[in-house]
């Protein structure tokens, strides 16, 4: 199932273990390791290391190689990948974490555009630079916006096989499926299923729907 759930606030093991049975993989946040803690944040994992999917850590760094992996080193062998931006550049920051994970067996993804409006100021702009740098540091995946199906194209074009990770969908208006149908494949989902009352429910009525725009079953476009 192409989903991947983000907490952005610490939940219980026990949801994650449940949620992860049903989803591709989870995506943990840097609110929630702050509030949580480094413990939690490792008990989560290990409590969806049972269910074989994705393990995420996104700690959005922006930073020098040195400092970056200064800050994911706590969390080697717990999580399988690792967000950083992009727009930091190869030379003394990106290549340095890149060889890092590397020798550790992690993965690494970088943001290529966000899904907020504000976005397109920069991100947007710069997409072609953008390109040249995930090209160059050859990261395992990309974050681009669910919310902006175009710049999704654009980058599956550049990039074939590349993982593309897409949140925006549910709170901040994406539906379910678009992006996919746009060439990502995973789509990252956080208070729409961790704000439900019911977040089994929740995560499953979105791959549903997801299942229906893939199909072809929604013809409108998101
Ligand atoms: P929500 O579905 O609650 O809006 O959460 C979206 C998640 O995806 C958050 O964890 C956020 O940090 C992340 N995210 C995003 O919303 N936009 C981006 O461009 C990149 C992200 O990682």
């Amino acid at each position: 199932v192409p989903l991947i759930v983000a907490f952005d606030e610490p939940v219980e093991a026990e949801l994650a273990a449940r949620l992860c049975g049903i989803v591709d993989g989870i995506k943990v946040g840097l609110p929630a390791v702050i509030r949580g803690g480094l413990e939690w944040a490792r008990e989560v994992s290990r409590a969806a290391g049972s269910c074989e999917g994705l393990r995420i850590l996104d700690l959005k760094l922006a930073d020098i190689g040195h400092v970056m992996r200064l800050s994911v080193e706590p969390f080697i062998g717990y999580y399988d990948g690792f967000i950083a931006h992009s727009f930091v550049g190869g030379e003394g920051s990106l290549d340095e974490l890149k060889s890092y994970l590397d020798h550790h067996g992690a993965r690494l993804v970088l943001v290529a555009s966000m899904s907020h409006p504000g976005s397109r100021d920069v991100y947007d702009r710069a997409l072609d630079f953008i390109m040249e740098v995930i090209e160059r540091v050859d990261p395992w995946g990309i974050v681009a916006p669910a919310t902006r199906p175009s710049i999704i194209g654009r980058l599956r074009a550049r990039f074939a096989s590349k993982k593309i990770l897409s949140p925006g969908v549910g709170a901040q208006g994406a539906r379910p499926g678009y992006a996919l149908r746009a060439g990502a494949d995973y789509e990252i989902v956080g208070r729409a299923i961790t704000g439900a009352s019911d977040p089994l429910a929740a995560a499953k009525s979105i791959i549903e729907a997801q299942e229906e725009v893939v199909r072809g079953g929604v013809e409108e476009d998101g």
